[in-house]
């Protein structure tokens, strides 16, 4: 056995090498391009149809290290980047070239890194060849032998979910040879592609409730794994930070042009949705070898991929481009938008009146709707009222209905500070202020308090719910 072990260990280095020269020889003979990258949302400039054979396209990846503002507060992550950006730039080639990439991890870092492209076919997505350590570089090469948007991330053992929520994650866009193609085989084109990362973010808070900053990527981490494990972002952007695709950021578009959008979020579902707009060819999964699908309003993007949509603007405006649940678009940053330049067709959306105060017809319609909506009692209490006659515990009782009917959602739970039903305290210094206040209150609303309660019930009704509730927490 002791002998056997060197002649296994010759022959398999043998191996190994005689399966380098048939390699090589794949590639020998092919173009080379070197590809300048450019960062997102933008996608640098490539052919949709391939023009010539199979290439060797080589692009170089350098890892950044950096502390990075997220949103308009000015909260800071201590940021992991391919190329500097969040998300990494998207690489375009096509079916069947071979992809070569150099990862560069400049000494001035702390981390080693890799990258594991889900287009690529064995050594963990090639991150097993690329793990780079500070003041390191490596190449390799893959062939990409399908097609679709797939991502791409870094994945150090033993940190890849950090890593990956830090920053380090981008799409590779591999076409098909003759270009894109709806279910039919018709080709799809597209006049400018933009790339939306999506990235749950995890920022840690002190006692006080405020986001800590930290001086290094090192002192961050412990903090960070915590809130990670907890699965609830703190944040949820596009492309590196609340609004960076909003103003200056914008992604523009014009009338009739054609818009790929690429979304790519490594980590955590997503559903990206065009508001005012569609996606007319979606591949959800981003793979061009499956249909696409057709006149979508949301698509669904899994954690761990890169979805592709084609849509030809129609209207100018602006366009808001959000992630569809809408606490993540709109509470923690997932949001950006499409500036769209062009004349407006009034055949698809036209005013018709811009707003006015309502119309006597509209007058009329609310009345008879509103004698409709209101419970017997309270029209009882009307009656009752009509008479003159005070009755408080009978007014009380009436009240009750309406509380039970229009304020108990947010007065029996104090929801937003509303006062608290049988909270004397709270309601104490409102009753001093008297029944005038807060029936003014009552009527016109006051920060969560919508006017009347967000119900259409009369001056009485409300006034009788106002009494009960003050009744009840004297
Ligand atoms: C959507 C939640 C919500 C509903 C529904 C609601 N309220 Fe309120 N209400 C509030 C909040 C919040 C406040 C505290 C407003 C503030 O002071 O900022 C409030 C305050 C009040 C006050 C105190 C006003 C004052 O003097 O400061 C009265 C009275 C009141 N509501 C009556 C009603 C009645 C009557 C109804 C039902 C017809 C109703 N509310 C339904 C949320 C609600
Ligand atoms: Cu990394």
């Amino acid at each position: 056995m002791r002998t056997l072990r060197p002649v296994i260990l010759a022959a398999t280095i043998a191996a190994m090498f005689s399966a380098g020269p048939s390699f090589a020889e794949t590639t020998e003979g092919l173009e080379r391009v070197q590809v300048e990258l450019v960062a997102p949302p933008f996608v640098h400039e490539h052919e949709q149809v391939a023009k010539s054979d199979p290439k060797v396209v080589q692009f170089r990846l350098t890892v950044d290290e950096r502390k990075v503002v997220i949103d308009e507060q000015g909260t800071t992550m201590q940021a992991m980047m391919f190329n500097n950006s969040m998300p990494g730039p998207t690489m375009v080639v096509h079916e069947g070239d071979y992809v070569e990439i150099t990862l560069v991890n400049p000494a001035t870092n702390a981390m080693p890194h890799n990258i594991d492209l889900h287009s690529a076919t064995g050594a963990l997505g090639g991150a097993k060849l690329s793990t780079v350590n500070p003041g390191e570089e490596a190449t390799f090469r893959f062939k990409a032998d399908r097609a679709g948007t797939f991502v791409y991330h870094c994945a150090p053992e033993g940190m890849v979910p950090w890593h990956v929520v830090a920053g380090m994650s981008g799409t590779i866009m591999v076409l098909p040879r003759d270009g894109l193609k709806d279910a039919q085989g018709n080709p799809l084109k597209y006049d400018r592609a933009y790339t939306i990362g999506e990235f749950d973010l995890y920022i840690p808070k002190d006692e006080n409730g405020n986001y800590k900053e930290y001086d290094t990527l090192a002192e961050s981490y412990a903090d960070t794994v915590e809130v990670m494990r907890t699965l609830t972002p703190t944040h949820v952007v596009f492309n590196g930070a609340v609004g960076a695709l909003t103003g200056d950021g914008a992604m523009k578009a014009k009338v009739g042009e054609t818009v790929l959008m690429i979304h790519s979020q490594a980590n955590r579902d997503t559903r990206p949705h065009l508001i005012g707009g569609h996606g007319d060819w979606v591949w959800e999964t981003g793979k061009f070898d499956n249909p696409p699908e057709k006149n979508l309003e949301t698509w669904f993007i899994r954690g761990g991929s890169a979805g592709a949509a084609l849509y030809t603007f129609k209207q100018p405006g602006v366009y808001a481009y959000v992630n569809h649940n809408l606490i993540e678009a709109f509470e923690l940053g997932a949001s950006g938008h499409f500036v769209v330049e062009g004349d407006w067709d009034n055949d698809l959306m036209k005013q018709i009146n811009a707003p006015m105060p309502l119309s006597e017809e509209t007058k009329a319609f609310l009345k008879e709707r509103e004698a409709q909506a209101i419970p017997k009692s309270v029209k009882a209490k009307e009656n009752h009222a009509s008479t003159k006659k005070k009755n408080d515990e009978l007014a009380h009782l009436d009240g009750e209905k309406v509380y039970n009917s229009a304020c108990v959602a947010c007065h029996s739970t104090g929801v937003a500070n509303a006062p608290k039903l049988g909270d004397k305290l709270a309601w104490k210094p409102l009753i001093e202020k008297g029944m005038d206040s807060m029936m003014e209150i009552a009527i016109n609303g006051k920060g969560a308090m919508p006017p009347r309660g967000a119900s259409n019930v009369d001056d009485e009704a409300l006034k009788a719910a106002v009494e009960y509730m003050v009744a009840a927490s004297q």
